[in-house]
């Protein structure tokens, strides 16, 4: 450990705010020599900079506070729900005080440079006085809001009286009693300011840009029951919100706002209402930040809120906001949209009269001037990168930040705390982490445990210039935008986005698959040696490089990967664990199949069979005369799966080939074994080609086809029609079809475990669907051991590459070849088994299910 050397630091961390604070502590506790430098006059960061009136934090007190001291949850008492902002000082200033840690903090001191010095391998950092220090570790805490934005009005300077800046507000109390007050900005900070200015001003005039969604904060002081309750059951809300979404003990419920009626929804968005807080209405339902018709039914609930609340009717019009509910970041408030009944606020909406310039004696609009004695921009911050762009940090090569994320290339970091060609820079909270989209106190524990352990973990291998390599960062960027692209959130122009400041660059900001899995990732990058990351050997003075990767294959989909990610997190057991009965119930992928699209018609048929009946479901686009007919089987191992897996890709399919598609529900093993499903399968085809007119469908163009094991329903229906001279077919369309019984190819090999289909649970299947070892080595079980494949139906086979199935569905592609069949084979590379039913999360699905419509229409002659 350096010894406390005046200029020599083990590590150095920039910032006194909640972030920099707990990193000091959980250093210094470990035996690092830290110094913490801050710009302000004491500690608190945005706590310390965010004193305008109204000031409050949107998350419940009782869970924004430092978890990691038992002692400290105890001794602290909060007063109320949304604690305001002098208590939060105040607690900051208690942990500060306990822990005595404003020895190691130097204030009114900006950091305005740090240079990573390669030789030395240490940091070299740099102050306004031009002092310089040098730490192994340069870390910042510089917070995700606190470069202040002021937009660049015309004649911003001229104006002759008081100006303030929400996020750089004075300590002294500002006096705004009978004085004319205009309030620039309707964000958090102003939706919070504005009521408490309007009652104190003589006028107030807001001059709003977009009106915000708001709900009722419905603060209130605790109770001691509530708190005493909170106190004995920390550690278990503890677990709660570190595994949460957004870092509070609470979840959406599983359930999609449109599978409600209209009445349930509003009783239920009341209820919230009501209840108040910043989750509560949107936790109702589990796709309200995805689905644009989900979330349409929260936006009209707040529209006709403000409707009833605000009384001129022009009024609440000027503040109905349009955008996507909640992607922007959702506000909370006390009386916001009561304080337009009052007579001295009035509002302006600038988009309709846009601000020209700032005078000496107010704001001027192309339609007057509206004279101020205050002018108050709550206009927000340069979010995420304006901060660490505010010092000139340069890394190898005397790159900045600024040229690698802005200038140069993308903005571009592994996990959201390292950035290549920076080593030993740690960002707490940076971008392309959850940060802003949580709840910042579980964000921040979580970043500055990470980044404690992994110092500790250098130390202890002696390792040195710890860096990201460029493929983990690079796939890390893309996942952050992948996730992003999924939701909503990427729809909206916000601050998330980068899009409030001229001239920055869009992209989305943060890391928004939740607090809990991003945990999993961060740990589980830890537990395995740091993977993605480079270091150098120390102590024996060799150079060789240790370069950690393996965690992810960077050429798997980032989408894709999310999706594994997040399944791994619900943590639930391997399908071989459960019953066939069990495993049904727990396969609901709803979320991740997406909206069904509508198609002309749905109908449910029965079809008789010998030994029982059947149900089909047929989907008819709007057509005049007969249509083709694809007939179509679902996957799931011949053991789960029903017609709703797959209604999503066969409406998509039916609209897009123009063509009938009939899906078909065959009876599923083990109640039913082999060969039960293939006969019901052939049934199928037999009875729509004799029953073609009844359904418009033209019996001369009848396709089949399926995914898994509905894909090797496809072949095998395909062999029995050949064989048995039944219907003929026209295409068959192979969706990663399972075509051998046989577990030995390299894809098995590969991709055995973790890619969502596992060799386990197509063993599983298997037994389940097969009466014994010979059934396996018939053919229409393994389509692939058919002596002969001449003379079948052209097909399409597509394969996933991080598919056990690959290999086998490439190799059924191979033997029609051969045989002379016309064969269109396509691997997605980057894609798992069952992509193609979920268009829902995956855009590989969407070209998935795109490719197939345009090779039946092809194959259909209807292009
Ligand atoms: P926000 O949420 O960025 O809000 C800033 C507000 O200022 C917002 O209404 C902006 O309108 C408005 N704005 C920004 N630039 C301009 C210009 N050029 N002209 C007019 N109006 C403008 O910042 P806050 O401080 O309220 O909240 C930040 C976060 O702190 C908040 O999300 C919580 O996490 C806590 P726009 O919507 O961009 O049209």
């Amino acid at each position: 450990m350096n010894q406390h050397n005046t200029n020599v630091f083990d590590a150095v961390v920039v910032g006194a705010g909640f972030s920099g604070l707990y990193m000091l502590h959980r250093l210094r506790e470990a035996g690092y020599s830290v110094r913490v430098y801050e710009a302000g006059e004491d500690i608190g960061g945005t706590w310390y900079w965010n004193r305008y009136p109204g000031a409050r934090c949107d998350i419940e007190s009782i869970y924004y506070n430092y978890t990691f001291s038992e002692e400290i949850l105890n001794e602290w008492t909060w007063s109320s729900r949304y604690a305001e902002q002098p208590e939060i000082l105040n607690y900051i200033n208690f942990v500060a005080d306990k822990l005595d840690l404003r020895r190691d903090i130097q204030f009114n001191t900006r950091i305005t440079a740090a240079r990573y010095n390669e030789q030395n391998r240490n940091w070299e950092i740099g102050m306004e006085d031009g002092t310089q220090v040098t730490a192994e570790y340069f870390i910042t805490a510089l917070g995700c809001l606190s470069a202040s934005n002021i937009p660049k009005f015309k004649g911003l300077d001229s104006f002759k009286k008081e100006v303030y800046h929400t996020g750089r507000w004075p300590q002294e109390k500002v006096d705004f009693s009978g004085k004319q007050v205009g309030v620039i900005g309707t964000g958090s900070s102003g939706i919070q300011a504005i009521p408490v200015i309007a009652k104190e001003a003589g006028h107030l005039t807001v001059f709003q840009r977009t009106p915000q969604y708001s709900c009722p904060a419905q603060n209130h002081p605790y109770d001691s029951e509530v708190i005493n309750e909170t106190r004995q059951n920390y550690a278990e809300i503890k677990q709660l919100m570190r595994y949460s979404m957004h870092g509070v003990p609470s979840a959406p419920r599983m359930k999609s706002a449109l599978e409600d009626s209209p009445e349930e929804r509003e009783r239920l968005y009341e209820k919230a209402w009501q209840e108040g807080g910043l989750f509560t209405l949107t936790y109702n339902y589990n796709d309200i930040g995805i689905l644009p018709e989900a979330n349409e039914t929260a936006a009209t609930f707040i529209r006709s809120k403000i409707k009833k609340i605000v009384q001129d009717p022009e009024v609440a019009q000027k503040l109905m906001p349009t955008y996507y509910y909640a992607t922007k970041r959702p506000i909370i408030d006390t009386n916001y949209f009561e304080t337009y009944n009052r007579e001295n606020v009035s509002l302006i909406d600038i988009k309709a009269e846009p601000i020209t310039e700032i005078t000496p004696n107010g704001i001027k609009t192309t339609d007057k001037e509206y004279e101020l004695d205050v002018l108050v921009f709550a206009t927000g911050f340069d979010a995420m990168t304006g901060p660490l762009f505010k010092i000139d940090i340069r890394g190898k090569n005397d790159v900045s930040l600024k040229e690698k994320w802005e200038d140069g290339a993308d903005l571009k970091t592994y996990l959201g705390l390292s950035t290549s060609g920076f080593p030993n820079m740690f960002m707490l909270t940076g971008p392309q982490s959850p940060s802003v989209l949580s709840n910042m106190m579980v964000s921040i524990e979580q970043h500055v445990e990470w980044v404690a352990d992994c110092i500790d973990y250098l130390r202890e291998h002696h390792l040195e210039a710890f860096e990201a390599t460029i493929e983990a960062e690079e796939f890390w960027s893309q996942q952050c935008q992948a996730i992003a692209d999924m939701s909503l959130l990427t729809k909206t122009d916000s601050w998330y986005m980068g899009a409030n400041i001229e001239g920055k660059p869009r992209r989305f900001l943060a890391f928004s698959g939740g607090v809990g899995l991003y945990r999993l990732i961060c740990d589980d990058v830890a537990a395995r040696g740091y993977e993605g990351f480079t270091s150098l050997l120390s102590s024996n003075g060799t150079d060789e490089s240790l370069v950690k990767e393996g965690f992810f294959k960077a050429d798997i989909d980032p989408q894709a990967w999310f999706v594994l990610k997040q399944l791994e997190a619900t943590g639930a057991p391997p399908m071989e664990s459960l019953t066939p009965d069990q495993a049904r119930k727990s396969a609901d992928f709803q979320l991740l199949a997406g909206a069904p699209e509508e198609v002309e018609t749905v109908i449910n048929r029965t079809i008789p069979l010998a030994d029982g009946e059947i149900t089909v479901r047929i989907y008819t686009p709007a057509s005049e005369g007969p249509l083709p007919a694809l007939v179509y089987y679902h996957g799931g191992g011949w053991v789960i799966g029903n017609l709703d897996t797959v209604d999503v890709p066969c409406r998509m399919l039916a609209n897009r080939a123009r063509c009938v598609v009939v899906s078909v529900d065959y009876r599923l093993a083990p109640e039913y074994k082999f060969p039960t499903a293939t006969e019901d399968a052939y049934a199928a085809v037999k009875w729509v080609a004799e029953n073609a007119e009844s359904i418009r469908v033209d019996p001369d163009r009848i396709a089949v086809g399926g995914d898994s094991a509905g894909g090797n329903l496809a072949a095998v229906v395909a062999l029995m029609a050949r064989d048995r001279k039944g219907p003929s077919l026209v295409y068959q369309m192979l969706i990663y079809p399972v075509t051998n019984h046989s577990y030995d190819t390299e894809s098995y090999n590969e991709n055995a475990e973790g890619y969502f289909l596992t060799k386990n649970t197509m063993v599983w299947f298997w037994n389940h669907y097969l009466r014994d070892e010979q059934d396996g080595k018939n053919p229409y079980a393994s389509p692939l051991l058919a002596d002969d494949v001449r003379g079948l139906p052209p097909a399409l086979v597509i394969t996933a590459g991080y598919d056990p199935l690959r290999d086998e569905g490439e190799a059924y592609a191979e033997r029609l070849k051969t045989a002379g069949v016309p064969v269109e084979l396509t691997r997605y590379d980057g894609m798992i088994h069952g992509f193609f039913w979920m268009p829902g999360v995956l855009a590989e699905a969407h070209y998935g299910i795109n490719q197939a419509a345009n090779a039946l229409s092809r194959a259909f002659h209807v292009v």
